[in-house]
């Protein structure tokens, strides 16, 4: 098949088709969160001579300092799904509460959970940030609450990102692998960079803020020093890669292996990374792609949550560096 020009709709049509996901209606999901991908694009790319930067005076529900560029990308995702009949239920790291869209039931069953910017320490300073999303089917007739968002890794029908780098690149999974797509701003166009991305079992960089380390429970520490050790049988110590945006670290692992840690800490045993919609949706990317997802002791994926903004301590790359985490951690080693 010649995957030259292969767009985001073509490709689900010939290649997901018959999967349960895959159906006219997913890809018309897909190509809308390719759509908020580009407006977004279209924003940061000249976010320097809007006033669009700094901070909004605000603090989210996680209690964090809400930047002006978290609440357009919120904005952005809400306004591209609105009335178009696709989805019924939207959940932000941004708004405390989901959004019900009742103008789109009962013809739309998907239910969409994001962190509309991940990387928002990254807005003011020109460096990579990226957008996560998380895709469930709502099953039920009467129309979905909040409890029906609030649902396992494995419940998911698709999931993946959208990384504002160098290139604007869309990486999904529906089940069927994972691929990426490059946004081609002269066409307008997401087109198939990377098909059923593999990711090596073992890498050769970490990526963690060593700056935490102090917080790190013990098996953390020791499996940070265990990777700078110079006289390990490995060919060299490992190399500290960290952006200070989630989606923009594991992006690099998929493509070059290693793994990204952001730990329990001693006063946040939680960690800081929010699970339906950061941990679950890279994990089942990481996890279409050879790799693993894990709280240290836990399958990401596994975990049956409690509440929409849970966080999760998080262990995600390639699999043999996150297993090895997993015994320092567990006490193994
Ligand atoms: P923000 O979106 O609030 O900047 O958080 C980004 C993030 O969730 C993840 O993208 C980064 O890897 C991590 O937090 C950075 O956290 P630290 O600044 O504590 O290292």
């Amino acid at each position: 098949m010649n995957r030259k020009a292969f767009t985001l709709a073509r490709f689900i049509t010939e290649t997901q088709a018959g999967y349960p996901a895959a159906t006219g209606e997913f890809s018309a999901l897909l190509v809308q969160i390719g759509l908020a991908g580009k407006i977004l694009t279209r924003d940061l790319r000249r976010a320097g001579l809007l006033d669009i930067l700094g901070a909004t005076g605000e603090t989210n529900v996680q209690g964090e300092a809400v930047k002006k560029l978290d609440t357009i990308a919120n904005e952005t995702l809400i306004k591209v799904f609105q009335h178009t009949g696709l989805v019924c239920a939207l959940a932000s790291e941004e708004m405390e509460k989901p959004l019900f869209l009742s103008e789109n039931w009962p013809h739309g069953k998907y239910m969409l959970l994001f962190d509309p910017l991940d990387g928002s320490s990254n807005t003011d300073v020109n460096m990579p940030m990226g957008t996560i999303f998380s895709v469930l089917h709502y099953e039920g007739a009467a129309g979905p609450a909040a409890e029906d968002l609030v649902r396992g890794g494995t419940q998911q029908v698709a999931a993946g990102y959208l990384m504002y780098g160098s290139s604007t690149v869309l990486v999904f999974t529906s089940g069927k692998g994972a691929h990426e797509f490059t946004l081609d701003p002269d066409l307008g166009e997401y087109l198939l960079s990377k098909e059923g991305i593999r990711m090596p079992m073992k890498g050769a960089v970490y990526s963690a803020n060593e700056g935490n380390a102090c917080k790190w429970v013990p098996g953390v520490r020791r499996f940070i020093d265990y990777l700078k050790e110079a006289d390990k049988p490995t060919a060299r110590p490992y190399t500290l890669r960290y952006s200070g945006c989630l989606v923009a670290d594991v992006h690099r692992l998929l493509t070059g292996g290693g793994i990204y840690l952001y730990p329990a800490e001693t006063n946040k045993p939680e960690g800081k990374l929010r699970l339906l919609y950061e941990a679950n949706p890279l994990a089942m990317v990481v996890e279409q792609a050879g790799g693993r997802a894990s709280t240290g002791v836990e399958r990401i994926l596994a975990i049956t949550p409690e509440a929409l903004h849970q966080r999760v301590p998080l262990l995600i790359g390639s699999g043999d560096d996150v297993a090895m985490a997993e015994a320092f951690i567990q006490g193994k080693r």
